[in-house]
């Protein structure tokens, strides 16, 4: 039996509702920053969430987690299937991410830095870093001390499939592999690194290929299926967790718009429009929504109810989405502007010894 084949009717309703909530994070950015009320560049995982929510899901409190850029979500989102506002959840908040993306003093850098540049050892999110791939060498540090120390988290790690051209890529995989360390690397897949198409990074047709040289598990998931991504995931969690070693599962997705959104314009021009329309065409609110149809876990007119799906931010209106989605992201927006910048002074913290222990 596949993993997704346990979960139950409510566990299923929340994964279609983790994709709203991360689809929403996306759109309400985006329209942010058009109506002038965000700066700083926005990297988009619109059309990727099944990547986040479906590798998330099945983890427990223990385990680790290192997003980068494309994977802003997941920092609010670890943990979300013990719920949202469950105290003892080992997630940031979501007024903790909205700070972080407008800068303020509330954000757990103090806004020493934007976007996915933050981490927290409390809550097992390994900082994120500009250095593709540079995450995996840390995360193999970070569960071989929790082995050592008789504990059985994994730590899964996410890369996009540029990453993988990198030689602290191979070497990390190569390590964690000689140690079979329970470290899952996560290949989004979205066949484009900024403007480089990925055959020009990976001379195999799946990523997931590489696994076989280092004698690991290789698996490659639907990345536009939630369902699909959370059985690979939770096969690769599982072996690792048996003491089996690392995995990689390689999800095949699309990026929707550009890198970043200051090349959202370029990205029309380097990527051909029928390639774009291909790989946006199952978008995975819809995928999910099919699923939850043919399983009876959406009836009546839930069946057609909030209609994300297919649109981009400026098509998106709040009415596409399930009210407490919104209603959350108001909240941590709202915060977020309200929340100062930090005090000049504050700018040799954590740089400088200040006194006390070292
Ligand atoms: C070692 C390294 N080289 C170059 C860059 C600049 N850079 C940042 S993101 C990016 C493209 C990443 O593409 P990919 O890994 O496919 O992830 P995606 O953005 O598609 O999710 C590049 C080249 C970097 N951050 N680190
Ligand atoms: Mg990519």
């Amino acid at each position: 039996m596949k993993p997704s084949q346990a979960l139950s009717k409510e566990d299923c309703l929340e994964i279609f509702n983790q994709l709203y909530l991360a689809r929403y994070f996306d759109v309400r950015l985006i329209k942010e920053k058009k109506r002038g009320r965000l700066r700083g560049t926005l990297y988009s995982s619109h059309n990727q969430e099944a990547v986040l929510v479906g590798s998330l899901f099945g983890l427990q409190p223990t385990d680790w987690i290192s997003p980068i850029h494309r994977d802003m979500p997941a920092f609010f989102m670890k943990d979300f299937r013990f719920g949202v506002d469950n105290p003892d959840r080992l997630g940031m908040s979501i007024e903790e991410v909205c700070c972080q993306v407008w800068g303020k003093v509330d954000s757990p850098g103090r806004a020493r830095d934007n976007w996915s540049h933050i981490g927290s050892k409390s809550k097992k999110i390994i900082h994120s870093t500009s250095m593709l791939a540079g995450t995996i060498p840390v995360a193999a540090g970070v569960v071989y001390a929790d082995r050592m120390q008789g504990g059985n988290a994994v730590c899964l790690t996410y890369n996009g499939e540029g990453s993988t051209a990198q030689g602290i890529f191979h070497e990390a995989l190569n390590y964690a592999a000689v140690h079979k360390l329970p470290v899952i690397t996560i290949v989004e897949n979205n066949q484009w690194a900024y403007g480089t198409p990925v055959e020009m990074e990976c001379p195999t047709p799946d990523v997931a290929d590489r696994a076989k040289g280092y004698g690991m598990l290789g698996l490659i998931a639907d990345g536009q299926d939630v369902f699909d991504v959370y059985d690979k995931v939770m096969e690769a969690v599982a072996h690792a967790r048996a003491g089996n070693g690392p995995a990689i599962v390689e999800c095949k997705t699309f990026r929707a718009y550009g890198h970043g959104d200051h090349d959202d314009d370029r990205a029309m021009k380097y990527r051909p429009s029928a390639e774009i329309e291909a790989g946006r065409k199952r978008d995975p609110i819809a995928v999910c929504r099919q699923k939850l149809i043919d399983l009876g876990y959406l009836t009546g007119d839930a069946k057609n109810a909030y209609i994300a799906e297919g649109k981009n931010a400026g098509d998106a209106t709040n009415d596409d989405f399930p009210p407490h989605v919104v209603e959350y992201l108001n909240k941590g927006i709202e915060f977020a502007i309200q929340s100062p910048v930090p005090a000049a002074e504050e700018a040799e913290q954590w740089v400088f010894w200040n006194g006390g222990s070292k």
